[in-house]
């Protein structure tokens, strides 16, 4: 842990204030590094107090996304968050890992961007990033699964981000299969998951993972606007992004380690329970195919069970769902 994400635990876990001499006593630097090293968390925009009496007190912390602090709040997570980084703009977050990933950087590394040039959604369409407004980033996973099985990934990310979303927020987001997270209809996160697999085989697998957290209407371009939202939109007030992020981390951790062991099903039962798309009549487009019937489950490996309209069940690993009224 870095010094400032060591003094940052130290004001949370004394919130009525730390004295300086304690703070270096604790960290083995002098009261002048203590002091050096507030003032920099100062500049990041962190209010900390300071007074004679009482020490440093942390008042309030600012929306940005800060790794140190990050690691820190994550540090019970087993895989996920073990090595997280920041960057102001990438082109795509997924590209970034995807470079980390070839490098041979470990499975669980976790990369932010402030905004993205070339954010991206499923069949390169474009996804819409602005700076500081929301949580856009991407994770390195190197599960041991079979090609086949990847879409487990997404249910997972999907069913973890909906949860996080859910506690931080108190909004109800439904799944729409296989990656968008909807509040009130509209679409207000999404997943992209990128393989590299050999035949049987997966080498990684890249979870990317774009959600609003605080545009306001006004930022959606107008085409967007029928269809997407906000967590603020929705909710009526700014929601703290770095609170939000170390939600899904360790939801996403957390869900990881359960399909390692074997207990996928138990997070396809959750992701049923919250699914607007299962038991509804859909349409599905995949590349120039269209398929009508009615969505019936979700199969073993994360695939959507579809009974067609002509009675055969068809496994379906991707495509665009229109839910019909
Ligand atoms: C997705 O694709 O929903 C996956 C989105 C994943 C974005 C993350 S951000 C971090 C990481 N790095 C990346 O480059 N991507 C991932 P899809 O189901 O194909 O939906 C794309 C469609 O959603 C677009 O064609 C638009 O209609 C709409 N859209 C674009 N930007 C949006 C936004 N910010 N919010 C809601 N909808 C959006």
């Amino acid at each position: 842990m870095t010094t400032d994400a060591k003094i940052l635990s130290a004001l949370r876990a004394n919130p009525d204030g730390v004295s300086g001499a304690d703070l270096a006593e604790q960290l083995h630097i002098s009261r002048t590094a203590i002091w050096a090293h507030i003032e920099e968390l100062r500049r990041l925009g962190y209010d900390i107090e300071a007074g004679p009496h009482l020490g440093y007190r942390l008042v309030s912390v600012p929306d940005v996304l800060h790794a140190d602090d990050l690691l820190a709040r994550l540090y019970k997570t087993k895989v996920v968050g073990r090595d997280i980084r920041v960057f102001e703009q990438t082109t795509s977050t997924n590209d970034v890992i995807d470079k980390l990933a070839r490098d041979g950087v470990k499975e669980g590394v976790v990369v932010f961007a402030e905004s993205q040039t070339k954010g991206r959604g499923r069949l390169g369409r474009k996804w819409l990033s602005p700076a500081y407004k929301g949580l856009w980033f991407s994770v390195l996973l190197r599960p041991e699964l079979h090609p086949q099985e990847a879409t487990q990934l997404t249910v997972l990310a999907a069913t973890a981000l909906r949860r996080a979303i859910a506690s931080e927020t108190g909004l109800h987001p439904e799944i729409k299969w296989p990656n968008d997270i909807l509040v009130g209809g509209k679409k207000v996160a999404g997943v992209l998951t990128e393989l590299s697999a050999e035949l049987d085989r997966v080498k990684h697998v890249i979870l990317g993972i774009g959600v609003d957290v605080n545009l306001g209407t006004g930022e959606f371009p107008a085409d967007l606007r029928k269809q997407a939202s906000s967590l603020k939109i929705e909710t009526g007030r700014p929601v703290s992004r770095a609170d939000l992020a170390t939600a899904i981390l360790s939801e996403l951790d957390n869900d990881y380690v359960r399909v390692g062991s074997g207990r996928f099903a138990e997070i396809a039962d959750e992701w049923e329970a919250h699914c607007k798309t299962i038991g509804r009549d859909v349409t599905i487009q995949i590349g120039d195919r269209r398929l009508r019937g009615r969505a019936e489950s979700l199969g073993e490996s994360g695939e959507l069970l579809l009974r067609t309209e002509h009675g055969h069940l068809e496994r379906i690993n991707g495509g665009d769902v229109t839910l019909e009224k």
